[in-house]
């Protein structure tokens, strides 16, 4: 059996544990992240598009903004398209002149991989935690196989970065905290296309036949969604069948009908909220998809998640440098605060943009609040500034 110690380990190599790992890195304490799936696995799993503004300069500053700054396409406003008609939301107008980047989370994971295994820092793919024991003792214990066999991790502190169906959070004795959840009746059927984007700006449409979102990954390759129910199952759907309703949906006078093109990944991804009350418990910390989950019409998950890691790499390092546990004891009510302005956000897109078939109630607000984001200057900025950088709204209670 292979046995490490090390001050830090990190469940999970995804932009979180990515991330975490490299402030922590840059702090002078060192980690180990462990992830049970592949590289080639990570680096292709179709996820997130959107960076929010102060994201992306986040990312930057850490160096990890390069390629991001190169390849990421800058996008000054998103379309609102119902009742057949595009309305503009001009984002970078109305929110000081700040834009957001979409950039596949694939390129992010690719990035931050790269700069963690050039520096020659320990990242164990292929490497699954199945328990972590003794979270009450001073040295946790992070049970894993490998490759090459068990692997036993002695930590000061773990982090659960290990995503919505991970171990970390099933560690912690049942009724320690709270978890507050929504599932919503929609699903996305989400598609990877080798067809040009037929639009400059990303499309979030409400139709009645149900949701769209037409966004893209660069200049060849577009990112499409519809909204389906969440009983739905992949085998129904054909390609054909897809771009008819692709069509179907988007289509206005100006744009009759969308590029289409060999489709090279489909998924449904059910839509639900996920709010766990805490995020550390004795020498655990979680972050990320493992504390919260949002649904994914405000484009929010990971860039929450990127907002209060850069706070926890301080609070740890002052824990593991100096004794000094005040930072991380504040961690968690400091991020809740963020994490449930991001539900709010995202139910109030979600909401918003998602018909029912036959609630005319639901229906009729829907259009009256969609009516409302694109005519009414300061609904239109709130929607504005929230999509661009949620942090750029300040609340009266911080
Ligand atoms: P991840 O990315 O799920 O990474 C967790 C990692 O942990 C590993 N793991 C384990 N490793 C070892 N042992 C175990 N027992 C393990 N269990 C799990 C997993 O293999 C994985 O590699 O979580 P993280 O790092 O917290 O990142 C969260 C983001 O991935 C997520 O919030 C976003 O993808 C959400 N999201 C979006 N966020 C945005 O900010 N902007 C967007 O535009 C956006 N669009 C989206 C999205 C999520 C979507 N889906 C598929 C849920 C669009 C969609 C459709
Ligand atoms: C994406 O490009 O994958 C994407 C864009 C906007 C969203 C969600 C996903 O709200």
């Amino acid at each position: 059996m292979e046995t490490i110690r090390v001050p830090v380990a990190i469940v999970g190599a995804g932009p979180v544990g990515l991330v975490l790992g490299h402030l922590l890195d840059a702090a002078g304490v060192e980690a180990v992240v462990l992830e049970r799936r592949s590289r080639a696995y990570v680096e292709q799993r179709v996820r997130a598009g959107v960076i929010e503004y102060g994201i992306a300069n986040f990312l930057a500053e850490i160096g990890v903004g390069e390629r991001l700054r190169a390849k990421g396409l800058v996008h000054h406003g998103i379309e609102l398209r119902f009742e057949g008609r595009s309305h503009r939301v001009p984002l970078s107008e109305l929110s000081g002149g700040h834009p957001i980047t979409v950039y596949g989370q694939t390129e992010l994971v690719k990035d931050l991989n790269r700069l963690r295994l050039e520096a020659d820092r320990p990242l164990l793919f292929e490497t699954e935690v199945e328990a972590i024991e003794g979270l009450g003792q001073d040295r946790p214990v992070v049970v894993a196989t490998g490759p090459e066999g068990p692997v036993r991790v002695e930590a000061d502190w773990v982090v659960g970065a290990d995503g919505a169906h991970g171990v970390a959070a099933r560690c912690v004795p049942e009724g320690v905290f709270s978890v507050a959840s929504r599932t919503y009746p929609y699903a996305w059927l989400g598609i990877l296309a080798e067809a040009p984007p037929a639009t400059e700006e990303l499309i979030y449409c409400r139709h009645e036949r149900g949701f769209a979102l037409y966004s893209m990954r660069s200049p060849t390759i577009s990112r499409l969604y519809l909204g389906v129910d969440p009983s739905e199952s992949l085998e129904n759907w054909s390609d054909d069948r897809i771009w008819s309703e692709l069509n179907a949906r988007l289509a206005t006078a100006e744009m009759p009908t969308i590029e289409e093109g060999p489709v090279v990944e489909r998924s449904i991804t059910a839509m639900r909220s996920i709010v766990r009350a805490l995020l550390c418990y004795r020498r655990l910390v979680l972050a990320g998809d493992a504390v919260h989950i949002v649904p994914p019409t405000g484009a929010k998950g990971m860039n929450l998640a990127l907002a209060y890691v850069r706070r926890l790499a301080p609070a740890l390092a002052a824990e593991v440098l100096e004794g000094d546990g005040r930072l991380l004891d504040a961690y968690s009510d400091a991020c809740l605060r963020r994490i449930w302005r991001a539900e709010e956000f995202s139910t109030y897109m979600t909401q918003m943009l998602h018909p029912h078939p036959s609630d005319d109630f639901e229906n009729g607000v829907q259009l009256a609040r969609l009516r409302q984001a694109v005519s009414v200057r300061s609904a239109t900025e709130t929607l504005a500034r929230n999509y661009v950088d949620l942090s750029s709204i300040d609340l009266a209670d911080g």
